[in-house]
Parts: C-alpha cells; sequence; structure tokens
C-alpha cells in the first residue's frame, strides 16, 4: 500500500497561505517552548482555536452571559440573537435553503445518534435495510448497530478497498435500503469518498442519506443544497470552534415528521401533566439550556474560515499532504496506508517495529503532536491487520517546516530505538 504517485510540490511558495501570519491569531503558537515551535498534526481529533474565537466566548461570558429564548431583558435578548445569528451564518456556510434546518448538538456523535433514534426507531422495520462503509468512525457504526438491534433492520456495509476507497456501491443498494449513513471525508485514510454520487443512487431506491462531514466541513466546500442529502452532521471542535457545540442539518420536513430526541425545556409548545407537544424545528430537538457560548463560538469560527476562503483553505492541506505523503514515503520502513485519489489531510502510517504509542511518545520530546491508536476505526485497523497507526493531520496553520520536522522527529525515533 506504499504510496508513489505523488509529486514533490517546488517548495513553500506553492503554498496558497501565509502560515505565519495565521499562526500569529493562535494563541497555543505563541507559548514558546525550549523545545522549539510546536508542531501542531492532530487537528482531525481537534483543531486549535483562534483568538477570535476565545474571544467571542469570552465576549459573552464577561458582557451578556444570559440563557437564551427566555429572557426579558436587555442581555438576555442579546444572547439569543447572537445564538441565532451563530446558526444563520452556519446555514449560508453549509448552503442549506432554510435556517431552521440547523439544529445545534454537541457535536457529530449526538447528531447522529439524534437521527439514529429519532428517525431511526420510528422508520425502521424488520428487513429493511441501512447502508453504512466500512471505514465509518465508531460515531457511525454504533448507533447504527442499535438502531439495527431496535428495530430488526440489517447493518449493510460497503467494503473499502487496499488503496482507501470504497468498493463500487451501486450493487449495496436495493427497495430495502430504508437509509445510507457514511463518512464523506475518512478520518483513517483522508479519502474524500464519492457522496455526490452515492446520494442520487440512494435517492432511485428512495432511501434517505445522513453525511458524516466532521473532516470534510472544516476542511473544503461543502454545500447540503447541491448534494441534496437529507442530514448532514459535523463538529465545532475541528473547524477552530469550541468542543461541545456541533451541528445536525436536516431537511425541514424530514425534521418536523420527526419524533423528539431528548424531552425537557424549550422543546415543548405546550405541556399539561398529560401530555405536551412540540415546539417547531429546530427547537424541538434543542432540548434544555443549550450550548450557547459554544454556538456563539462556532460562528465567529465560521466568519474566519469564510474570510479566508474554503477553496483556499483546501488547496493549502493539498499542498502540505503531498508534500509530506512525498518525504514519509522516502523513509525505507514507514508504510503509509491508503493512497486514494480523491484525499483531505490525513496521513496514516506505521514504523516497521515501532508501535504508534511509543512513536507519539518520542516525537511528543520533539513537540510534535500526532494521534496514535485506532482512531475510533476498529474494524478499519482489523482490516489493516494492525492494532493501532500513527496519524499526522494538517490544517490552515500546518505548513512544509511542519512536515519537515515530523519527517526529522519520526528518523530521530527510529535512531533511539534502534
Ligand atoms: N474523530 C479523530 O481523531 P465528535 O467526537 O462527536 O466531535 O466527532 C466524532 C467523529 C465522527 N465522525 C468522524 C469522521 C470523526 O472523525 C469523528 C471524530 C476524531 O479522528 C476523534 S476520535
Amino acid at each position: 500500500m506504499r504510496d508513489t504517485s505523488t509529486t514533490e510540490p517546488s517548495a513553500a511558495q506553492s503554498l496558497s497561505l501565509n502560515v505565519a501570519k495565521i499562526r500569529n491569531d493562535f494563541p497555543i503558537f505563541q507559548n514558546l517552548s525550549v523545545d522549539g515551535p510546536f508542531t501542531y498534526l492532530d487537528s482531525a481529533a481537534t483543531s486549535q482555536t483562534p483568538r477570535q474565537v476565545v474571544g467571542a466566548v469570552n465576549e459573552y461570558y464577561s458582557e451578556y452571559n444570559a440563557n437564551v429564548h427566555r429572557a426579558i431583558y436587555a442581555v438576555g435578548e442579546k444572547a439569543t440573537k447572537a445564538y441565532e445569528s451563530a446558526r444563520e451564518k452556519i446555514s449560508r456556510f453549509i448552503g442549506a435553503d432554510e435556517t431552521r434546518s440547523v439544529v445545534f448538538t454537541r457535536g457529530t456523535t449526538e447528531a447522529i445518534n439524534l437521527v439514529a433514534y429519532a428517525w431511526g426507531r420510528h422508520n425502521l422495520k424488520k428487513g429493511d435495510e441501512i447502508l453504512i462503509t466500512e471505514m465509518e468512525h465508531h460515531s457511525n457504526l454504533v448507533p447504527w448497530q442499535l438502531a439495527a438491534r431496535d428495530t430488526g433492520a440489517i447493518l449493510k456495509i460497503i467494503p473499502f478497498r487496499a488503496d482507501g476507497t470504497l468498493e463500487d456501491a451501486e450493487t449495496y443498494f436495493n427497495e430495502n435500503t430504508k437509509i445510507v449513513s457514511m463518512i464523506h471525508q475518512s478520518n483513517v485514510f483522508g479519502t474524500v469518498n464519492p457522496v455526490d454520487k452515492i446520494i442520487p443512487l440512494a435517492k432511485s431506491v428512495g432511501a434517505v442519506t445522513f453525511i458524516d462531514a466532521a473532516q470534510s466541513i472544516p476542511h473544503f466546500p461543502v454545500d447540503v443544497s447541491l448534494l441534496e442529502c437529507d442530514f448532514l452532521a459535523f463538529s465545532g471542535h475541528k473547524m477552530l470552534g469550541p468542543t461541545g457545540v456541533g451541528v445536525l442539518y436536516g431537511k425541514p420536513e424530514l425534521l418536523e415528521k420527526m419524533e423528539p430526541f431528548l424531552a425537557g425545556g424549550e422543546m415543548i409548545q405546550t405541556v399539561t401533566l398529560e401530555k405536551s407537544t412540540w415546539n417547531d424545528v429546530p427547537w424541538k430537538f434543542e432540548a434544555g439550556t443549550p450550548n450557547i457560548a459554544q454556538a456563539i463560538g462556532l460562528g465567529c469560527a465560521i466568519d474566519y474560515l469564510s474570510e479566508i476562503g474554503m477553496d483556499t483553505i483546501h488547496a493549502h492541506e493539498t499542498a502540505v499532504t503531498k508534500y509530506a505523503l512525498n518525504k514519509l514515503n522516502d523513509i525505507e520502513e514507514l508504510t503509509i496506508y491508503g493512497n486514494p485519489p480523491e484525499r483531505g489531510g490525513v496521513v496514516t502510517f506505521n514504523v516497521q517495529d515501532i508501535h504508534p504509542h511509543d512513536l507519539a511518545q518520542l516525537l511528543d520530546r520533539d513537540n510534535v503532536a500526532i494521534r496514535a491508536g485506532h482512531h475510533c476505526a476498529q474494524p478499519v485497523m482489523e482490516k489493516l491487520d494492525v492494532t493501532a497507526t500513527a496519524r499526522a493531520s494538517f490544517y490552515l496553520y500546518n505548513d512544509l517546516e511542519d512536515v519537515d520536522r515530523l519527517v526529522a522527529a519520526v528518523k530521530k525515533s527510529m535512531d533511539f530505538l534502534r
């Protein structure tokens, strides 16, 4: 599975972003360490946070901290306005036709569970088929395993090939397929899956479509109106926003028909001791006090990303990733997993005879942060016949020097352990 197809970009000038300027916006990169610059290569797990987002969260807590949709006083109204304005920004960012399509959740995981319960438990029955892929994150596998167990539906899997691309999806659809829920960009291989081809296949058999966009929305333009997906989910903390906030996009007509997921304050219209009626969407799915500061912070992160431009960010990451693949491929004892033609800034690898956890710990001594483990994708590890891998992932604040530091630290670790 060694990748040999990449070509080396000429040099740093091939990068479309001014990384030094961008890094100035990130307080974490200003904390100078005796071990040299902080080489953060784990943005697929969680991205770093620019001071603008920290400032927006801080401003909410310092200047207008109040609950939303309840208060009849100035700061409460300001909080409600800021929270709902974040929803509007998100709606525009993903190309949604209507703002009410945007439901705030705690993250991608909660968004998928919401649909697996509120749609899945009421629409699936024995013999129906739920279609996912073999490269799903556990968040888009386990909720559907539970939905299948509870309803008698069958979980069907589109396998992936050795290069990290999906096998031809066409043969997996039939009249029993009721939902296809799939990862847009793999958090292991970086593969960008052809959701634009798969969604029409699903529609041709009347199946509902769900896109796990946790690894795609932060890195390139995604437009739900062009894709015509029914549901889509992503997390704020992977796109420069705070932790604890994410989004479920849903077509309003589907959200309206769905039963609530969590029940309590704000998601109701009327309540008697005997029964209740529900609020309009999206609030029907936002029970209790929401993650107000986090939602406002996510709105600010979207402003930041939009100002730079998602196409520019994507071009930058593509150049950094090509450079990284080239450099890592030069190391004889290193295996890169997958070689998808359409990919994002995620490179997964192992070094012969070195456990990825040991490698990650040694890299940390050189201030290089990568992820090591199963990446919440144990079935992927099983198919690759490994228990764990190392993974480097890139974002707008990474440059070619980060890659050079990664490669130098890997080589140093190899020397140290041999
Ligand atoms: N992947 C990674 O290091 P949450 O935790 O809900 O914000 O996101 C879950 C999730 C869902 N789908 C995909 C494709 C993901 O990559 C993730 C999170 C992180 O790969 C943490 S395990």
